[in-house]
């Protein structure tokens, strides 16, 4: 599957913003919870992708306004329903993804979760459809439920990484699993899926960047990164200090 439209040079910088719906307005401030801020943000010329799900899309994404590539996400769930063992719907298709104009489209499923079988049938079905329609697919590969003693365990990212493989992700996005040497098990296990790193909780922006500059060394194409650039106080300076590790500095 051809990547050249959410990636520049092969790597990939990808802009978060499903949290709303996934942890809800806890995360946003008065200027981050408005979605047209973000799109400013996105549309900085340093991201190749911002990821949002559908409603927003539908109502904000101008797309002669903003430049910015659309990965359209096509699951999710609140973190109001405590189940230990996750299970994260389907609510928008592939054909309404490209009607809103989307470059790519994103699914999460949590392996080892009970319901993990009906992720794995829906994820099926997506990648059939969105192969036939030339859109790359992407897997938020995250291991999560009851069997899951720890969610950064470096065998349990591997075994996520996998598991997109074998189901047809063009791209995982998965937890960094703590270490070079172990993440670049990890991107080996993804063989030819190739492997963006998923953001977190904001954090000490140098602590941040070592992290994403040791996936890259270990073989990712970049990273999936919310809270930690449009929760930073100078969200633009931060897109670019994530984009000079990624692509070198300007
Ligand atoms: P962040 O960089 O803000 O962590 O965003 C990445 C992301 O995968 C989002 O796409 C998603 O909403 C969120 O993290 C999921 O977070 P959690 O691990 O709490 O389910």
């Amino acid at each position: 599957m051809n990547l050249d439209k959410i990636t520049k040079n092969g790597k990939a910088l990808f802009l978060a913003y499903d949290q709303g719906m996934e942890h809800g307005p806890t995360d946003f401030d008065d200027e981050n919870v408005d979605p047209a801020k973000i799109l400013e943000i996105a549309s900085s010329g340093y991201f190749t992708g911002v990821i949002l799900q559908k409603g927003i899309a539908e109502k904000y994404f101008d797309r002669k306004k903003y430049k910015v590539p659309l990965i359209l996400k096509l699951n999710g769930k609140t973190s109001l329903v405590k189940d230990e063992d996750p299970y994260s719907p389907q609510v928008c298709s592939v054909q309404e993804a490209l009607d809103l104009g989307a470059s790519a489209v994103g699914y999460t499923i949590y392996i080892g979760s009970e319901f993990e079988s009906f992720m794995t049938a829906e994820f099926g079905k997506i990648v059939e459809e969105a192969h036939n329609k030339k859109l790359p697919v992407i897997g938020w590969m995250y291991p999560r439920g009851r069997n899951i003693e720890n969610e950064g365990d470096p065998k349990a990212v591997a075994y996520a990484a996998r598991v997109g493989l074998e189901l047809g992700a063009d791209i995982v996005k998965v937890r960094f699993s703590g270490d070079l040497d172990s993440f670049r098990w990890v991107v080996q296990s993804a063989g030819r899926a190739r492997v963006v790193m998923m953001g977190g909780s904001k954090e000490e922006e140098n602590v941040f960047l070592e992290r994403v500059k040791t996936a890259l060394s270990a073989g990712a194409i970049g990273v999936a990164v919310g809270r930690n650039v449009w929760q930073n106080e100078r969200p633009l300076g931060m897109a670019k200090k994530i984009a000079d590790v990624i692509w070198g500095s300007s």
